[in-house]
């Protein structure tokens, strides 16, 4: 009698422990998950940009290369040291004027792969129709 109450008990104390320690590295990586996702999921949806500095100059952007990843909002922030100048990409409907010697923002985020070339939206002088910058969305 005493030996098969002492079985029983060490059969629930074998059994009930590991259950307990299994359960909360589970629960705890759970909530962990879920909070990763929920600061991914709001980073997403607050709109926290990628941005990238971009001078505008008589004829050229600097950087005329930049990369983006399909669906993070990105803010060009475009600076003109001289005179005014534009920033276009008529397949994504954008279009921003820079004032001379001042500063505007782009602000989009890219939802299609593929390269986009944006051109000065606003007449510069004699190289303005080579003024281009080029957008590559990535996966
Ligand atoms: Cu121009």
């Amino acid at each position: 009698m005493r030996s098969t109450l002492s079985l029983a008990d060490r059969k629930f104390l074998l059994h009930g422990a590991p259950v307990k320690r299994r359960l909360i590295p589970f629960v705890s990586s759970t909530l962990l998950f879920c909070a990763l996702g929920l600061v991914g999921r709001s980073a997403e949806t607050q709109g926290v940009s990628k941005q990238v500095e971009v001078v505008a100059t008589r004829f050229a952007f600097t950087p005329a290369d930049i990369t983006l990843k399909k669906g993070q909002p990105v803010v060009l922030l475009l600076k003109s040291p001289d005179v005014a100048h534009g920033l276009r990409f008529r397949e994504l409907n954008l279009d921003v004027k820079i004032p001379a010697k001042g500063s505007a923002e782009m602000r989009f985020t890219p939802n299609k792969n593929g390269d986009f070339v944006g051109h000065c939206s606003v007449f510069c002088g004699s190289g303005h129709g080579a003024m281009t910058l080029t957008l590559h969305v990535v996966e």
